[in-house]
């Protein structure tokens, strides 16, 4: 079971480290990763498992942040239209995205950095991604507003890049040109 002592913070050079392709296809032991790392996501956003094991909530997790250097994401979370997107996904690319931007009105944060960190992190609005799943079948997924914005921040994380990377130092609240803003 991952927990958080599982969880890499920042500092550690890892999380700015470009991972390396998963060969496909995945062996055992990248799935059971894959795997656990999905439970993790299910049992932080169930209130009785994460009280009891001290799981700080996340939609999302990509291996980097369990110390592993390889092209895996886990993310599980529902949209505001209740749409279920629960993925476990080796290799996401970003093969095409739209120019219109947008961000996550209260800001975002990640389970590696256990401090705020405020400012406007811009993402692209729309984004069509490419991956293998834990079936191994090949899957394009076309992502808008909060799902676009979360698989922005875990693939980020497969190259190396955190959150805070794209937030302006000299003016952290800017908000970028043809952006909207998505609550959550
Ligand atoms: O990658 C990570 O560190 C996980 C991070 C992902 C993320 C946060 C904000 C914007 C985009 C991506 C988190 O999951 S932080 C927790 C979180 O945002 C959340 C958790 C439970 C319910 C609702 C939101
Ligand atoms: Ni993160």
């Amino acid at each position: 079971m991952i927990t958080m002592k599982d969880i890499i913070r920042e500092g550690n050079p890892i999380l700015n480290t470009v991972a390396k392709e998963v060969p496909l296809p995945p062996v055992e032991e990248d799935k059971k990763t894959l795997q656990d790392m999905m439970q993790y996501l299910k049992d932080s956003q169930d209130d009785e498992i994460a009280n009891k094991y001290d799981l700080r909530p996340g939609v999302g997790l990509a291996a980097p942040q369990i110390g592993i250097s390889k092209r895996m994401v886990a993310l599980h979370f529902e949209d505001l239209d209740d749409n279920l997107y629960s993925y476990g996904l080796f290799n996401p690319k970003i093969i095409s995205h739209s120019v219109e931007k947008t961000f996550l009105s209260t800001g975002e944060g990640c389970l590696s950095v256990d401090r705020e960190v405020p400012g406007i992190v811009p993402r692209y609005a729309r984004i069509t991604v490419k991956a293998t799943d834990l079936d191994g079948n090949a899957v394009k997924l076309r992502l808008k507003d909060f799902a676009a914005i979360v698989f922005q921040h875990e693939i980020d994380h497969l190259n190396g890049i955190m959150f805070y990377d794209h937030i302006n130092p000299d003016n952290p609240f800017e908000e970028p040109e043809n952006a909207s803003a998505v609550d959550r």
